[in-house]
């Protein structure tokens, strides 16, 4: 196909954020083009977030790629903590006035958004190499790439840059214009997913002696388990063995008794990263998700952060083309920044309440343990986790 020579919006990276934002803005009628430096296949591969909130759930449906998770995903209304040896149940559902998440999988969240782009015949460049957003401080910003070894450019009215942490996008603006936060955390995720039905109907945030431990899952058969280790560690150095035998350690005797193991279908280990960019809009070039910040997946905010952005780009650009006001991308940046440091905190807060800091000392130890002891005890501190958990609405 050749490429067009204007276009509206051209989006960057076809992660969740990328996909989500063409959609919405497809259903506005305002035409878009996704560059993808890597293959569809490659994109799907990533095994990364598993829980929705509301305001995403919301979002998908709009974009026309609701139906799949609506049928196939689970309603969760509660969580387990498990600290001391002992789980206490969250019950998300009864403190937030009904409320609840949805667990339905980021590859399969991105699987239905390629496929509804697809059937409309939508413009998407996989293995675009190159990529270089230009002119965005001006009237008329260009975006450069090259496929197959020829280069190609289009016009457009805004760039947004959807392409994740080490894009292009962030990377192209001075750096004196740029201001970050960043915390990196001395330890890091070891993750494994098997097709064995999941060790209990919630999912299970542990802290024990031996370091965090989650218990997650895509389905009623198949299970995503996550477990603290040191940055030092390679993922070559986990058999499957050690894995469930670690996790087993560090679960309550019931769990470990239930747990049924098996043989991983992936297996990765991610380090963990709290970071801001502001602001998110430079001139005609605006950044959404992870190309603008990150947070530790303790929270389960990731994914959801970059649904939000989108849904304030996509309602800014509409105004913008519909009625011609600036009022939403003159605001799009402070907007966002307002909801990203809310999931910042609670994401870097629950971070610090689960994992082990030996570094920290006995004294921080101890805070942890009266923290968690109050939280589940005190019917106001388990509301201000439930509600940020099912996710804080949208402006
Ligand atoms: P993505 O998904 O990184 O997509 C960016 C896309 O841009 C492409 N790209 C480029 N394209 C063109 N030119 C370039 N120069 C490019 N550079 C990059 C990339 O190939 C890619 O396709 O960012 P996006 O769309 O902003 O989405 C963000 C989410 O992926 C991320 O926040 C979540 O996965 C975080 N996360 C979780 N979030 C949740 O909300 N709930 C969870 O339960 C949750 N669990 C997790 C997580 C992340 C994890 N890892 C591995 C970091 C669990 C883990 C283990
Ligand atoms: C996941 O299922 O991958 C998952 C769930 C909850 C989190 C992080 C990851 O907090």
């Amino acid at each position: 196909m050749p490429s067009p020579k204007h276009v509206p919006v051209v989006i960057v990276g076809a992660g969740p954020a990328g996909l989500l934002l063409g959609q919405l803005l497809y259903q506005a009628g305002i035409d878009n083009i996704i560059l993808e430096q890597r293959s569809p296949d490659y994109v799907l591969g990533r095994i990364r977030a598993g829980v929705l909130e509301q305001v995403s759930m919301d979002l998908l449906r709009e974009a026309g790629a609701g139906a799949n998770m609506d049928r196939h995903g689970l309603h969760h209304h509660g969580i387990e903590l498990l600290f001391a040896g002992q789980r206490h149940r969250i019950d998300l559902h009864g403190l937030t006035g009904g409320k609840y998440v949805m667990v339905y999988g980021q590859t399969e969240v991105t699987r239905d958004l390629m496929q509804v782009r697809a059937e409309e015949g939508l413009a998407t460049v996989y293995e675009a190499a190159h990529v270089q957003p230009r002119d965005y401080d001006g009237e008329q910003p260009r975006v450069r790439w090259e496929k197959d070894g020829e280069l190609h450019e289009v016009r457009c009215d805004f760039i947004a840059g959807c392409d994740g942490f080490h894009g292009a996008c962030r990377a192209s603006i001075a750096p004196e214009r740029i201001r970050h936060y960043e915390k990196v955390y001395p330890f890091g995720w070891l993750g494994l997913m098997s097709d064995t039905p999941p060790v209990s109907k919630e999912l299970i945030y542990v802290n024990s002696e031996r370091g965090f431990a989650l218990c997650s899952q895509r389905s009623l058969t198949r299970s995503r388990y996550y477990l603290q280790v040191p940055l030092s560690d390679k993922v070559e150095d986990w058999s499957d063995e050690a894995f469930w035998e670690e996790l087993r350690r560090r679960l309550d005797p019931e769990a470990r008794e239930r747990l049924v193991t098996g043989a991983s279908i992936e297996k990765s280990i991610a380090p963990l990263r709290s970071f801001v960019c502001e602001p998110m809009r430079f001139g005609r070039m605006f950044l959404a998700g992870d190309a603008a910040h990150i947070v530790p997946p303790t929270g389960a905010k990731g994914l959801n952060l970059a649904a939000s952005d989108v849904g304030y780009l996509s309602r800014a650009f509409i105004d913008y083309f519909k009625n011609k006001s600036t009022h939403g991308i003159d605001h799009y940046s402070e907007q966002c920044l307002k909801r990203v440091w809310k999931a910042e905190r609670f994401s870097w807060w629950m971070t610090s309440l689960m994992h082990n800091f030996p570094e920290e000392g006995a004294f921080h130890t101890r805070v942890q343990e009266a923290e968690l002891d109050y939280l589940v005890h005190s019917r106001a501190a388990s509301t201000s986790l439930a509600e940020n958990y099912v996710g804080l609405p949208m402006a």
